[in-house]
């Protein structure tokens, strides 16, 4: 029984609504969690003014009574308090949606598009990850995020993987190296001040996974396929790696894969993770590690070259109001499509109409390990 979602909601419409189903009858689900979350996601050195109007809330309208769910589709609700909808954007913005959406849908300008293509709607994505965070949280299953480089800025690899979000919620950028967070927002101030934008990288991990959720038999469960379809579709993300792909691709055999010994209690250890915790679209009980490639914001103050769909004439692009770098809030973003993916594999491995049974199914999964 995989998890099933869905959002909807335009960016400077009334609300946000989204929809979950498949979450078991008895699990908690704390709105204050919910909000904290979201909240998580509004922060973050390089955002425009849009953050400072909104104050995301979750209203739990079905599917929750009493803090606990009830096996039915939990259905969602966020306010949004900026309503003041561009109309007329026809000097489209090369790197948005615009153009192949006015295409594609037969609109005379580009702003039904931008309404709904803005990451305005990574919010529901949020407020839903939360409930499959906390359902993951049932079975020890933490999942974070941190940011690891903006623009050509890059942080120092961690000594130690715990308390990650504690550590990074902490800092403006979200990132755990204090040196490279101060260089970090100079680059954005930088950016800022020539009117252009900036891009980089954010790493989510899922610690505590039991080995053998997703699996090998067939496409559609490879747990790796659905996690980069998740943080894929996050608005922005123009590559998704797992483990140590990237640099695996121009590495030798030996150099790369993790090497598995006995260990004294009967079980199976790795010394290294360079699998990212996935072996045969399946976990392999190591912590899971993806990272998100954001593209630079594509509203540059200073409007790229483009055309005005009406006029037919070279201009520069719209520049609306927003966000000179997304990438702190692209992490909490990408680390809901991880927990939502997650969710969706551990619970079409666990069934069950209630958290009590996929729990007692979750503890032979992990003495069989
Ligand atoms: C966005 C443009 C900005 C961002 C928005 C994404 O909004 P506005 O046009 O209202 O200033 O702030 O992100 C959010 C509203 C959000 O909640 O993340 C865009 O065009 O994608």
């Amino acid at each position: 029984m995989a998890i099933e979602y869905i959002t909807a909601g335009e960016s400077h419409g009334e609300m946000l609504a989204g929809i979950i189903k498949g979450i078991p009858a008895g699990l908690g689900v704390d709105s204050r969690f919910i909000d904290g979350e979201l909240s998580r996601r509004q922060l973050g050195y390089g955002r425009g003014e849009r953050m400072n109007i909104e104050r995301d809330r979750a209203k739990i309208i079905s599917g929750v009574i009493n803090g606990t769910s009830i096996g039915s589709p939990i259905a969602i609700l966020i306010d949004n308090a900026a309503r003041d909808r561009a109309d007329k954007l026809t000097a489209v913005r090369p790197g948005h949606a615009d153009l192949s959406g006015v295409i594609k849908y037969g609109f005379s300008d580009a702003s039904p598009v931008a309404e709904r293509a803005s990451a305005r709607e990574t919010a529901m994505r949020v407020a839903l990850g939360a409930v499959a965070k906390l359902y993951l949280k049932t079975f020890g299953i933490a999942v974070e995020s941190r940011t690891v480089a903006i623009g050509k800025v890059r942080a120092e690899a961690l000594d130690s993987y715990t308390d990650i979000n504690a550590r990074a919620d902490k800092d403006a950028v979200r990132c755990i190296d204090a040196a490279a967070s101060k260089r970090m927002r100079d680059e954005i101030a930088l950016a800022k001040e020539r009117g252009d934008t900036l891009g980089g990288v954010a790493e989510v991990t899922a610690s505590g996974v039991v080995a053998g959720i997703g699996s090998y038999v067939s496409s559609d469960l490879r747990l790796d396929g659905l996690i980069m379809r998740e943080v894929g579709s996050v608005p922005s993300v123009k590559a998704v790696e797992i483990g140590d792909g990237i640099d695996g691709s121009t590495v030798f055999g030996s150099e790369f894969h993790d090497r598995i010994y006995a260990a004294e209690n009967g079980k199976y250890i790795r010394m290294t993770n360079r699998a990212g915790g996935i072996e045969g679209g399946m976990t392999n009980g190591e912590r899971i590690t993806v990272r998100a490639y954001f593209k630079p914001v594509p509203t540059l103050a200073n409007g790229l070259d483009t055309v005005d769909i009406i006029t037919g004439k070279n201009v520069k692009a719209a520049a609306l109001r927003s966000d000179v770098c997304i990438v702190p809030a692209g992490g909490v973003a990408a680390e809901a499509a991880v927990a939502l993916a997650l969710c969706s594999a551990l619970s079409t491995v666990l069934g069950g109409d209630t958290m009590d049974e996929a729990i007692e199914r979750y503890r032979k999964k992990r003495s069989a390990e």
